[in-house]
């Protein structure tokens, strides 16, 4: 029943969406303001009807809870997903004497020739965050990325808010507290920020014993995006959950710009032409810090999805 909400939407924005341009220049299909609401209680929404990969949601959401902003982390886990922003930095920088990568992510898509230096230099400067210290700590760096305004939220005053360490005592002590929310976006960064926040705040709520989240994005690439943020969102409910003592919710996802691009269309109707499966089940360590959550105390059973659907990502 979950799933469905996810086809509906799809549904929704094939038949409602307005044809509109986007800043990657890609075109999108696109309708305004939508909610889908999770009852995560029967099941982790992790969708079935194409496979979605749990292990790279799981090693982003515990590198933005440790409020880690350095892609080293995430290397280690094999998750590539943040390489290109750290990567358009290094290309960009003085110290970068290779050859010329300026809007690698179009022209990779575009000239093979091309597509092999970048993967080559790629494949170098992962390796080189991995290896070596002081590179990574400057090229390896993302600077205004979740885990920063989650963690250490600069103030005007020079100090730092750790957003989720407070909603965390707040959830314990004042449950019943209409102030339960984490904001991402900042308006005196956003101008100066290559990706300014997609997921703009979250609220958690308590009742019946049980936490519930909503988020707020403010714009969803429904076809690639989406399913990540879905699971990503229900998976931090379940980390908030398990450490306050509480159980799980609802996962409640209103969307502001919801959109599917122009060249995922097709992947999208063969995606809605398959039934949906019986939702996986997620189980966490019990009794452990939410800080100190690694991918081995999060065990996934019962997911058995139709096959991965690939589609090219609009930069
Ligand atoms: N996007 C998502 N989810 C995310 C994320 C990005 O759907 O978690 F980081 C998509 C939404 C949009 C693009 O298609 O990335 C961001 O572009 P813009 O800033 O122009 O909205």
């Amino acid at each position: 029943k979950s799933e469905q909400q996810y086809v509906e939407l799809c549904r929704d924005v094939l038949e409602n969406g307005h044809k509109k341009e986007d800043r990657t220049g890609t075109g999108t299909l696109s309708v305004f303001g939508r909610q889908m609401r999770f009852n995560i209680a029967d099941g982790f929404p992790l969708l079935t009807t194409k496979r979605v990969p749990f292990k790279l949601i799981a090693s982003e959401m515990l590198w933005f809870l440790k409020g880690d902003t350095n892609i080293r982390y995430l290397l280690e886990s094999n998750n590539n997903i943040w390489n290109e922003w750290a990567f358009k930095r290094w290309v960009e920088s003085l110290d970068y004497t290779g050859p010329n990568m300026s809007d690698f992510g179009r022209r990779a898509l575009k000239d093979e020739a091309f597509a092999k230096d970048y993967n080559e230099q790629m494949k170098l400067f992962t390796q080189r965050v991995l290896k070596d210290d002081d590179f990574a700590s400057k090229y390896g760096e993302l600077g205004d990325v979740y885990g920063r305004q989650w963690r250490a939220w600069k103030t005007s005053q020079g100090e730092t808010i750790d957003q989720i360490a407070d909603v965390m005592e707040m959830i314990k002590k004042t449950p019943d507290s209409r102030r339960l929310i984490v904001s991402a976006w900042n308006p005196e960064d956003v101008p100066s920020m290559a990706l300014p926040p997609c997921h703009t705040m979250f609220q958690f709520y308590v009742a019946d014993g049980q936490l519930s989240c909503q988020l707020y994005q403010r714009s969803c690439d429904i076809f690639l995006g989406g399913p990540f943020n879905i699971a990503g969102y229900a998976l931090l409910t379940h980390l908030m959950a398990n450490e306050c003592g509480l159980g799980v919710g609802e996962f409640v996802h209103t969307i502001g710009d919801a959109h599917i691009y122009q060249n995922h269309v097709e992947q999208v109707k063969t995606q809605l032409a398959r039934e949906p499966k019986s939702l996986p089940e997620l189980t966490l360590t019990q009794g452990k810090s939410l800080f100190e959550m690694e991918l081995s105390d999060m065990t996934l059973t019962g997911y058995d999805p139709h096959p991965a659907i690939k589609a090219p990502v609009a930069v």
